[in-house]
C-alpha cells in the first residue's frame, strides 16, 4: 500500500463465445441479446464483436494468438455492474442500522464508524473486504465516498487497484455539522482533497477514460460544507477536469435534509447551491435526487450531471420514491447504485430488483412504471451515462472497455425450466430474467475489469 509510482497497467486479450445480452442505444430497456457471439477484446477494449456464423468463423481464422474461452451452454455474459454510489466505510455495519432516519441515522451511527478510519490499515482491511464483495457480485465499477481520512482514502484506491476493480474515489470533504471528532477545516479539507487528486493521478498516468481509479471532489452533502469550502471544492473539480476529476454529493435526499438545509439557507435549494459553486458539471453524478422539481431536472439535463438513484435506501430515508422515468424523459443521465450501507445490500441486482417494486408501487398512470430490462439497463449502460462514460462503459460495443461477468446457472440457486418455443432467443431471456430477478453471487463464474480475470479462473 501507498505506491505512488505509475505501474503497468493490467489488461487483458481474450475471445469469448457464447450467449450475450447487453443494453443498446438511448432508450432505457433496449436489450440485445446474442445467442451466437464471439467477442474479441485486445488490451483490454473490445476489437470486435462477431454476431453471424460467417464473421464468427473468419474471425476465429484470423485470431489463432489470442485465447479463446467458450462459455457453457447454459452460461451468458453481460456488461458488469456500474454502481454510482457505495459508502466504503459504511460496509463496517452492511445490513444493520436501519431503524433511523437520515440525520439521526449519520450521527448516531455512521459518523462513528466513519471516524474510526482514522486508522489506515483497518480502512485497509474494511476496503479489502467490500471490494472482494462487491467484484464477487459482478460490479466492475464503484462509486466510492471514503471517509474524512486521506490516509485511508488513499488505502481504497489502492486496494481497487490491487484488486483490479475500475473506480471512482473521494475522500469525504465536511468542514462543519460533523460534530466535533469528525469535522476538518475548511483548508484541511481542500489540502487533502487535491492530495487525493493527485495522487490518483500519479498511480496511473493514462487518460481519464482508461485509468483504473479516477478521482472524485466529494463535498458530504449541503449541510455539512461551508459556502467557502463548496466554492474551493468547485475550483478543484475545474482545475483537475481536463486530467480526470469527477464530482459526486448528495442531493435533494429526504424530507429532514431538505428542512435542514431551509434553516442553514432560507430559500435557497440543494441544486442552486451546488451550481452556484461550480459543482454541478457533467463529472459529477448527485446521489438520490427523490424531491426534484421540473427546473432542476431541467438543469441537470443541461449539464450533464448524472444521478445515482439508490432504490433501496430511498426505501428507508427518503419519504418519497425516485421517479426513474420522469428523469430519463427529462433527458438526465441516470444510473443505479447500492448507497451502502444507507441500502443494506452492496448487490446491484438488489438495486435493480427494488427499483423496479419501487416503481410499481408507486406508478400513479399506468405504464409509468418500470420492469427488470430497464433496471439493467439502468444499471449498466445508464449508469456510465450518469458517469459521462457512456462512450467508453456500460456494454458490448466495439471500442469500449471489456468489463463484463460471465454468469451461469447455479443449480443450488433457482430452478430452471426452458420457455415452451425453446426458441434460443426466448431461453436466454428466460435465463437473463431470472438471473436478475433471482440470481446472487454465486451465478458470478467470471469477472472482468478491463479484460483482467478479478473473480473466477
Ligand atoms: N447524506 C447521506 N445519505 C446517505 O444515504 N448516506 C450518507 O452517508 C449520507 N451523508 C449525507
Amino acid at each position: 500500500m501507498g505506491e505512488t509510482a505509475a505501474a503497468p497497467r493490467e489488461v487483458g486479450t481474450l475471445a469469448l463465445r457464447g450467449r450475450f445480452v447487453h443494453g443498446v442505444g438511448s432508450t432505457a430497456g433496449t436489450l440485445d441479446a446474442v445467442v451466437d457471439g464471439l467477442l474479441v477484446v485486445r488490451h483490454g477494449r473490445i476489437e470486435r464483436f462477431a454476431i453471424s456464423e460467417a464473421e464468427i468463423s473468419s474471425a476465429l481464422r484470423e485470431l489463432q494468438d489470442i485465447p479463446l474461452v467458450q462459455m457453457g451452454a447454459d452460461a451468458f455474459c453481460v456488461p458488469g455492474m456500474i454502481d454510482t454510489h457505495v459508502h466504503a466505510p459504511q460496509h463496517q455495519f452492511c445490513g444493520t442500522a436501519t431503524d433511523l432516519q437520515l440525520m439521526a441515522w449519520l450521527q448516531h451511527y455512521t459518523f462513528p464508524a466513519e471516524r474510526r478510519l482514522e486508522d489506515a490499515s483497518l480502512a485497509a482491511d474494511v476496503y479489502t473486504r467490500l471490494v472482494r464483495r462487491l467484484l464477487a457480485h459482478g460490479t466492475t465499477t464503484a462509486v466510492y465516498f471514503a471517509s474524512l481520512h486521506l490516509g485511508g482514502t488513499k488505502a481504497l484506491v489502492d486496494v481497487c487497484r490491487t484488486l483490479g476493480q475500475r473506480a471512482f474515489v473521494g475522500k469525504v470533504a465536511m468542514d462543519q455539522h460533523g460534530g466535533e471528532a469528525y469535522e476538518e477545516t475548511t483548508e484541511e479539507s481542500l489540502r487533502d482533497t487535491e492530495a487525493l487528486i493527485e495522487y490518483c493521478h500519479a498511480c496511473e498516468d493514462a487518460p481519464a477514460e482508461e485509468r483504473l481509479v479516477n478521482p472524485v471532489v466529494t463535498p458530504r452533502f449541503i449541510p455539512t460544507c461551508s459556502k467557502a469550502l463548496l466554492e474551493g471544492l468547485g475550483a478543484l473539480a475545474a482545475k483537475y477536469d481536463a486530467r480526470g476529476c469527477w464530482v459526486q454529493s448528495h442531493c435533494a435526499e429526504s424530507v429532514d435534509e431538505m428542512a435542514f438545509v431551509e434553516q442553514l439557507h432560507p430559500g435557497k435549494r440543494d441544486v442552486q447551491i451546488f451550481a452556484e459553486a461550480g459543482l454541478l458539471t457533467g463529472r459529477c453524478v448527485m446521489a438520490h435526487c427523490v424531491h426534484m422539481r421540473e427546473d432542476e431536472l431541467r438543469t441537470f439535463a443541461e449539464r450533464g450531471t448524472g444521478i445515482a438513484c439508490c432504490p433501496l435506501s430511498n426505501a428507508f430515508f427518503a419519504g418519497g420514491t425516485f421517479q426513474l422515468r420522469r428523469a430519463q424523459q427529462a433527458g438526465v443521465r441516470v444510473g443505479l447504485g447500492t448507497d451502502v450501507a444507507g441500502g443494506y445490500s452492496p448487490s446491484m441486482l438488489n438495486s435493480c430488483r427494488t427499483a423496479v417494486i419501487a416503481s410499481k408501487v408507486s406508478a400513479s398512470t399506468a405504464g409509468a412504471d418500470i420492469d427488470f430490462k430497464v433496471a439493467f439497463w439502468t444499471a449498466t449502460l445508464g449508469s456510465a451515462a450518469a458517469l459521462g462514460l457512456e462512450q467508453h462503459l456500460g456494454n458490448f460495443a466495439v471500442g469500449k472497455q471489456f468489463d463484463a461477468c460471465v454468469i451461469s446457472r447455479a443449480a443450488d440457486v433457482y430452478d430452471t425450466f426452458a420457455p415452451p418455443s425453446a426458441d434460443p432467443r426466448e431461453v436466454l431471456m428466460a435465463d437473463f430474467e431470472r438471473y436478475v430477478n433471482l440470481g446472487d453471487d454465486r451465478n458470478v463464474q467470471k469477472v472482468y475489469v478491463r479484460g483482467r480475470l478479478v473473480k473466477g479462473g
